[in-house]
């Protein structure tokens, strides 16, 4: 993990003198604005992977989250925007959700604060704008834009395009931390072991015999290649642990050794009801309310293990809250995908605040697209302003002297510490 680059507090002119209650909310503005912060889960990858790598406007546009608002604001059918070419596609978007529409919804406003961010008047200048970019100069300058010093990668083992490019050796990057992502392997055993087993592992259909090894094998070669900071999967509002199934005996006996083995956390992010949809295609998961007693199982009986857990239900939040008070191998960490809006933001991180103080991860991009980022970050920081305000207020108000120092030390916890303190 690349060391903050945030200056020794104690090096600067920060003061430690108390604040007054009209002094706060400006020392957490700043204080937000000068720490760079560390995104935990996103979709975007090092400039060495190639064109898995998705940036620029028309990636922008066609982001499956607008590709679910293009649907309701026109009258192309999916079957018939599938048909479309990226450039015509993103077009379809920008008249429906930009031009006969206000583009207030949080994934439109976000498109229209990335090209604000970059001066960009339309979609043509955007497009002329984005061509003339060299990637690893536009990487560095979207980061500094949205006020991170490092990304955390999602990769799949067994995608077969991006499999390969570890294969051959992939150049790691300082800025871009690998993760294991376990989908294919725990969610979907059916449609994968057999290339696991033309890879020589040797596996079986049921995953019993060997397999549970030979998938730990698997995941030891990978962390020598990847060097993961965490391993990850995506899990239905469904799950259960324990569970005689080929998740649960994998789970169990393969990815949770292999974690304790290697030092790292084990993401979990519960609750996708996948494909309600499936017409819209990645755009086409929704949420369920899940039975988090499996966390709570987890938590209870690997205790060596420590769980980065983010559930997608609105309704399961309070309830990781409380998990968290229980078990501090437990860190919740953002505001996951159709949470990812100004006002649930709000409650949750409010809540997470009130139970478990700065010991929590507010939030992660989950962007797909490298220049999300700029958004997703501006609007997080707009978020917690004045929630950490209020809180820090009602802290003074109580008897305690609120200093510049405590502010900056609470938010380099909140969106680095914790994070680089689960692998240490
Ligand atoms: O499984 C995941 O990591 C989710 O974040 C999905 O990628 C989802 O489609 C998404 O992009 N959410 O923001
Ligand atoms: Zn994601």
């Amino acid at each position: 993990m690349s060391s903050a680059i945030i200056e020794d507090p104690l090096a600067t002119s920060v003061p430690s003198k108390a604040l007054t209650p009209e002094e706060i909310p400006a020392a957490v503005q700043e204080e937000l604005q000068a720490t760079p912060f560390i995104d935990v889960h996103t979709h975007v990858f090092m400039p060495s992977l190639g064109k898995l790598g998705l940036w620029g406007i028309d990636e922008l546009i066609t982001y499956h989250y607008l590709e679910a608002e293009l649907f309701r604001s026109s009258d192309i059918s999916p079957e018939a925007y599938w048909q479309l070419s990226k450039g015509e596609k993103a077009d379809a978007i920008w008249k429906a959700l930009f031009v006969e529409n206000s583009p207030i919804s949080e994934a439109t406003r976000g498109v229209v604060a990335v090209l604000n961010a970059f001066g960009l008047p339309d979609l043509a200048e955007a497009r002329r704008f984005f061509a003339a970019q060299d990637l690893r100069a536009h990487v560095r300058q979207v980061f500094k834009l949205a006020g991170i010093s490092e990304v955390v990668m999602t990769n799949d083992p067994l995608d077969p395009e991006e499999a390969p490019l570890w294969e051959s050796g992939a150049e790691p990057d300082s800025q871009f931390h690998p993760v294991l992502r376990l989908d294919r392997i725990l969610n979907k055993w059916t449609d994968h072991w057999r290339v696991l087993l033309a890879k020589g592992y040797a596996v079986q259909e049921d995953a019993g015999g060997k397999s549970a090894s030979e998938v730990r094998r698997f995941l030891a070669e990978w962390h020598t290649r990847m060097r993961p900071v965490y391993m990850a999967i995506s899990l239905p509002d469904t799950f259960q642990f324990p569970e005689q199934s080929v998740r649960g005996r994998l789970l169990a006996e393969a990815v949770l050794p292999s974690c304790r083995e290697f030092r790292i956390p084990l993401s979990l992010m519960i609750g996708v009801r996948y494909q309600v949809n499936p017409e819209l295609r990645l755009a086409g998961d929704g949420v369920g309310r899940a039975d988090l007693r499996a966390v709570e199982h987890l938590c209870t009986s690997y205790p060596g293990n420590r769980f980065l857990i983010s559930v997608l239900s609105r309704e399961n939040q309070h309830e990781l809250c409380v998990y968290a008070r229980k078990f501090s191998n437990l860190m919740p960490f953002g505001c996951w995908w159709f949470l990812n809006n100004p006002s649930i933001v709000e409650e949750i991180t409010r809540e997470r605040l009130e139970m478990l103080g700065t010991s929590f991860i507010p939030q992660h991009s989950d962007a797909r697209v490298l220049e999300q980022v700029i958004y997703k970050w501006r609007n997080t920081r707009r978020t917690m302003a004045p929630i950490l305000s209020n809180a820090y207020n009602l802290l003074a108000s109580d008897g305690r002297a609120v200093t510049r120092l405590d502010i900056r030390n609470d938010i380099t916890r909140l969106f680095r510490t914790n994070f680089e303190r689960m692998s240490e």
